[in-house]
C-alpha cells in the first residue's frame, strides 16, 4: 500500500503511558516497544502540520476499574501520578492534542471517544481519517478503532505500534481480527509515502 498524508488525517496515540510500559503499574509485555515507531509516524504528521492527538488514562485514586473496588486491574494512571505519565521517550509535539479519558470514579472508559470531545474535536478540523497505534491493543486501541469506525472516520491500525495485555492468550489477536472485521485497514510505516 501507498498512502500519502492529507489535510483530513490525523495520528490517534493510544494510552502510551509509564503505567503501560516497562516497570509500571500495568505493564503491558513489550509495551515500550510502541514508542520508537509512534515517534516516526510523529514526524510524518509533524513534518505534514496535521493534527497529532494523544489519549490519556487518567483515573481518579478510587476509580471503578481498580481492584479494590472490584475491578479487573491494579491501580494505574492516577491523575497526577508519575505513572500516568506519557512515556518519557515519546516525542509528543508541544501542540499535541491531549485527551484526557475515564476521569469519573463510577465510570470506565477504554475508548478515548468515551465521554470526551474527541469526536467534535476532530470533525471541527475536517478530519475524516484516522491512524490509531498505542496500546493496549486489546482494551483502549480495539475501543477507539471500533468507536472511530461506528463514528465514520476511516480508520487505519498502525499495526507496528501496537502491543497488548493478552490477559487470555490470544486476545490481541482476536482484537486486530474485530478491528479488521468492522472495516479497519492494518497499515505499518513501509505504507506511509513520506
Ligand atoms: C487500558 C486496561 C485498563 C488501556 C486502560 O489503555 O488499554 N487497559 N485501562
Ligand atoms: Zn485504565
Amino acid at each position: 500500500m501507498r498512502l500519502k498524508l492529507t489535510a483530513k488525517d490525523a495520528l490517534i496515540i493510544v494510552d502510551v503511558q509509564r503505567d503501560f510500559c516497562h516497570g509500571g503499574a500495568l505493564a503491558v509485555p513489550n509495551g515500550d516497544a510502541v514508542v520508537e515507531p509512534l515517534n516516526s509516524y510523529v514526524e510524518a504528521f509533524k513534518a505534514t502540520g496535521l493534527p497529532i492527538v494523544a489519549t490519556r488514562d487518567w483515573h481518579p485514586p478510587n476509580h471503578v476499574s481498580f481492584r479494590e473496588r472490584g475491578g479487573l486491574w491494579p491501580p494505574h494512571c492516577v491523575q497526577g501520578t508519575t505513572g500516568a505519565e506519557f512515556h518519557p521517550d515519546l516525542k509528543l509535539p508541544e501542540d499535541a492534542i491531549v485527551i484526557s479519558k475515564a476521569t469519573h470514579p463510577d465510570e470506565e472508559a477504554y475508548s478515548g471517544f468515551e465521554g470526551t470531545e474527541l469526536a467534535e474535536l476532530l470533525r471541527g478540523k475536517g478530519i475524516t481519517r484516522l491512524f490509531v497505534g498505542g496500546l493496549a491493543t486489546d482494551y483502549c486501541v480495539k475501543m477507539t478503532v471500533l468507536d472511530a469506525l461506528r463514528l465514520g472516520f476511516t480508520t487505519l491500525l498502525l499495526e507496528d505500534a501496537i502491543k497488548g495485555v493478552d490477559v487470555n492468550p490470544g486476545d490481541s489477536e482476536r482484537a486486530i481480527e474485530e478491528m479488521l472485521s468492522n472495516g479497519a485497514i492494518a497499515i505499518n510505516l513501509s505504507d506511509l509515502k513520506l
